[in-house]
């Protein structure tokens, strides 16, 4: 691996963060109060995560959480993304709050704001109560308003210590693989149902959105973070074009265009149009979503290549969202998904940092103004300790340096990011791919729940601490 000639260096007050999620990481699922939430229910469903696996105990992070900040501020990172989960501050998802599930959170942020690490609280990643799910679920309209109320318990609890808010993490994974392709909980697989729990998703951001600002000081920041994909056509064939514009409203506009410009994109009503009607849409909603933004997350991992189905067999999916039958693409059957050329990650995901750098230009277009956070970038290697005991992990260093060289071409380009968030600290609980992916920059020993920073967690402590990118490491 040559090293970079010339040295990259960010802005002094770039944020160098870690980014977590509460089911992928707490365990203690039953204690004080906390009641099932839907991965709970679905990992616990035979046939749905790798051998079993489920978030009962996960890295234990509910109990070692000051381990783990520690870890945290020795590498030097001056952020930390973590998960608020619902169904500990509010079991029923109704209702008052739960003091001791919202203890520990103060407890977490406090811990962080003694190391000097700023918190960034994301309010929803996956975890719906279970009881909503029993009551409809995302696709039910009162779920955007039972959002809203826990986002308002949570924001009048949190509000004095914690200035940067996310409302949602990836809608796009909530609607599309929970209730599309299924490979998500609650692992149904209805297109219609996605596309209603896509747009119950998009009110319960802006009505989450509103509630926070009506009871937290005006300095705090409320933003949202999308998985926005890049897509890329497989040619310049207008055919090819206009299934890459497909899947661009089914992955970006559907969400960005309510929140950011108020508005669906006419192509993607007109597109899904045969498998929905899209009545649940009531006056009014799309105003409500629009509500004003401090900032955009954005979540990036490998871009999408897609055709236009050519009348050959097609190969298998390879859109890299896991195995099922099911597409999590409503009323977009006859689009194909390529695998993009080059290197993989153990996820079988491409790895290519230009993709980055188009996403931060073209949401620098969309939202003009508006200050970006990279809210999650990283890889999933096979990482093993050596001998010794420690974790090298040179794979990761070249991802990292390539991804970060790309935000900071972005910035001199015209993109304002103010930082970015590896995933992920820990390795944790990948979703249906169980404890199998390891994408932390520290290593947990599943036996022990040892923590071992591997070498890219050094690493990434030393751009934290210098403002600039070490070079890569020589390949092992
Ligand atoms: C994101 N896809 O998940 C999540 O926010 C994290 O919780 C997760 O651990 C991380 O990325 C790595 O997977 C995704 O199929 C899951 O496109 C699936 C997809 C994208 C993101």
């Amino acid at each position: 691996m040559p090293e970079p000639v010339t040295s990259v260096t960010f802005p002094p007050a770039f944020l160098w963060g870690a980014a977590t999620s509460a089911y992928q990481i707490e365990g203690a699922v039953r204690e004080d109060g906390r009641t099932p939430s839907i991965w709970d229910t679905f990992s616990h469903t035979p046939g749905r995560t790798a051998d079993g696996e489920t978030g009962d105990i996960a890295v234990d992070h509910y109990h070692r959480f000051r381990e783990d900040v520690a870890l945290m501020a020795e590498l030097g990172l001056t952020a930390y993304r973590f998960s608020v989960s619902w169904s500990r501050v509010q079991p029923t998802g109704r209702g008052p709050a739960v003091q001791r599930g919202l203890d520990f959170y103060r407890r977490l942020v406090d811990e962080l704001l003694a190391h000097g690490i700023r918190p960034a609280l994301t309010l929803y990643h996956w975890d719906l109560p279970q009881e909503l799910e029993d009551a409809g679920g995302w696709p039910q309209r009162d779920t955007a308003f039972r959002f809203a109320e826990y986002a308002r318990l949570v924001g009048e609890a949190l509000g004095d210590r914690v200035e940067q808010w996310i409302t949602l993490n990836e809608p796009w994974c909530s609607a599309f693989l929970g209730y599309g392709s299924g490979v998500h909980a609650p692992g149904r697989t209805d297109p219609e149902a996605s596309l209603r729990a896509a747009h119950h998703l998009n009110l319960a951001h802006g009505l989450g959105a509103s509630a926070l600002r009506s009871v937290m000081p005006a300095r705090n920041e409320v933003a949202v973070s999308l998985n926005s994909s890049v897509v890329r056509p497989l040619s310049q064939d207008p055919a090819d074009l206009a299934a890459a514009r497909r899947i661009d409203d089914l992955a970006n506009g559907i969400f960005h265009g309510p929140m950011l410009k108020g508005a669906y994109p006419a192509s993607l009503l007109e597109a899904t149009s045969s498998v929905t009607d899209w009545s649940y849409v009531l006056d009014g909603d799309t105003r409500t979503i629009n509500a004003p933004l401090d900032a955009l997350g954005l979540n990036y991992y490998t871009p999408t290549l897609v055709s236009a189905a050519s009348g050959e067999v097609k190969g298998p999916r390879a859109d890299g969202h896991g195995a099922s039958e099911h597409s999590p693409w409503p009323g977009a059957d006859d689009v194909v998904f390529h695998q993009t050329p080059g290197e993989r990650t153990e996820m079988g995901w491409t790895i290519d940092p230009t993709g980055l750098y188009d996403l931060l230009l073209r949401y620098t277009r969309e939202a003009p103004g508006l200050p970006l956070y990279v809210t999650e970038n990283g890889a999933a290697y096979d990482d093993k300790p050596d001998p010794d005991g420690r974790v090298h992990d040179p794979e990761r260093i070249a991802y990292l340096h390539g991804h970060l060289s790309a935000v900071r071409r972005a910035i001199t380009d015209g993109a304002d990011v103010r930082g970015y968030y590896l995933w992920s600290l820990l390795d944790n609980f990948e979703w249906a791919y169980g404890y199998g992916k390891r994408f932390g920059a520290v290593y947990v020993d599943y036996a022990t729940l040892r923590r071992t920073p591997k070498s890219s967690a050094r690493w990434y402590g030393q751009a934290a601490r210098t403002g600039t990118l070490p070079a890569v490491e020589p390949a092992a």
